[in-house]
């Protein structure tokens, strides 16, 4: 008789030996209620528009961007479930301009959560693909907590993101590989599918906003024009493939290898531009490739190396296959 599928919430508890002792089960209840979290916001997308939940909810958030209802709902029913969890010190949000300090959680043993509740809300309104992002910290008993977050990539103990696509998916790690789940709409579990997942070497796809061409860095304007050149004897040119969601971006890049690219706004050399956030999108998604065995790269360094000095601050972004990387970054470094 075939075993029983693993459970997410069995999955991470198997992980808890790896992980160091006093964070273990904060990280295990954490990564859980995410898990649980991520199913009710797959129910509530299901039925968004039948709810009148889709459209904008007014304002902007602290990155300037236009909040959907959804950014809304989903930032507080995330905060809503970390707080019922009991390991979570503080929550970082897309949607908060400061961290949100829970303080029944504080402590040694606290944790920092740094997350973007509904990634890729631009695609809400035409029912494409988006996702959650998250990334797992020590609060090392810090009060308030927040700032504990302030640091290295290096020092998430854990990082995920669910992507809520034809069936919904979620991608974590600890540290000792990753493992991706499906979704079982009928019990809510996550269910284990994608054990262990390693990213290719090499890839065949690249996803970028080829519509920022003219405003990038010389290096990742010869890069790309090199990926699009024909050599077949080199497995070249690449397709491009580009949802608008990093989580979907970077789920097919994971799977099927390849590159995912967001790099900065270089129009003025002398103050280059980035979008995306680095704690709660760059950082875990770095985390999450590099252990399954691929690179993160700024373009001219480790994306884990990058401290953060502000909770919104923003950073480039190519990851993906090793090999592809380093080709990108051999480009940087010719600056043609
Ligand atoms: P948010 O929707 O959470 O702000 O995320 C940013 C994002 O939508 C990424 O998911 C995506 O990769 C990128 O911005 C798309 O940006 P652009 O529309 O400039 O290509």
């Amino acid at each position: 008789m075939a075993d029983a599928p693993v459970t997410l919430s069995e999955h991470v508890v198997s992980q808890q030996a790896l992980l160091p002792t006093e964070h273990a089960r904060g990280v295990a209840a954490v990564v859980g209620r995410i898990g649980r979290v991520a199913a009710v916001i797959a129910q509530e997308l299901a039925h968004a528009a039948l709810r009148d939940r889709l459209g904008y909810a007014g304002g902007t958030n602290v990155s300037g961007d236009e909040v959907k209802k959804l950014d809304v709902w989903g930032h507080e029913t995330m905060l809503a479930g970390l707080r019922a969890s009991g390991g979570v010190a503080a929550f970082i949000s897309e949607e908060s301009k400061d961290p949100i300090e829970i303080h029944e959680a504080g402590g040694a043993r606290g944790l920092v959560v740094c997350c973007d509740p509904v990634d890729g809300s631009s695609n809400l309104d035409v029912n494409s693909p988006v996702g959650t992002i998250f990334s797992v910290r020590p609060s090392r008993g810090r009060i308030p907590a927040g700032p504990a977050a302030l640091g290295p990539g290096t020092e998430q103990i854990a990082a995920g993101y669910v992507m809520y696509g034809p069936a919904t998916v979620l991608v974590y790690t600890v540290g000792q590989g990753t493992h991706g789940f499906s979704l079982d709409p009928e019990t809510g579990e996550f269910l284990l599918t994608l054990p262990d997942i390693r990213i290719p070497r090499r890839g065949t796809v690249y996803g970028i906003n080829e519509g920022n061409f003219y405003s990038w860095h010389p290096g990742q304007r010869a890069f790309v024009e090199y990926l699009r050149t024909p050599d077949k004897a080199d497995g070249r040119p690449y397709s491009l493939r580009y949802s608008g969601a990093m989580v979907a971006d970077v789920h097919r890049t994971l799977l099927h290898g390849g590159l995912f690219m967001y790099p900065a706004d270089f129009s003025d050399p002398a103050k280059p531009k980035p979008k995306l956030r680095l704690l709660y999108e760059v950082a875990p998604m770095g985390f999450v490739v590099e252990q399954a065995g691929g690179r993160a790269s700024t373009g001219t360094g480790r994306v884990l190396e990058l401290k953060a000095e502000e909770y919104h601050q923003r950073a480039a972004v190519i990851l993906g296959s090793p090999d592809d990387v380093e080709m990108a970054e051999q480009f940087y470094r010719r600056g043609t």
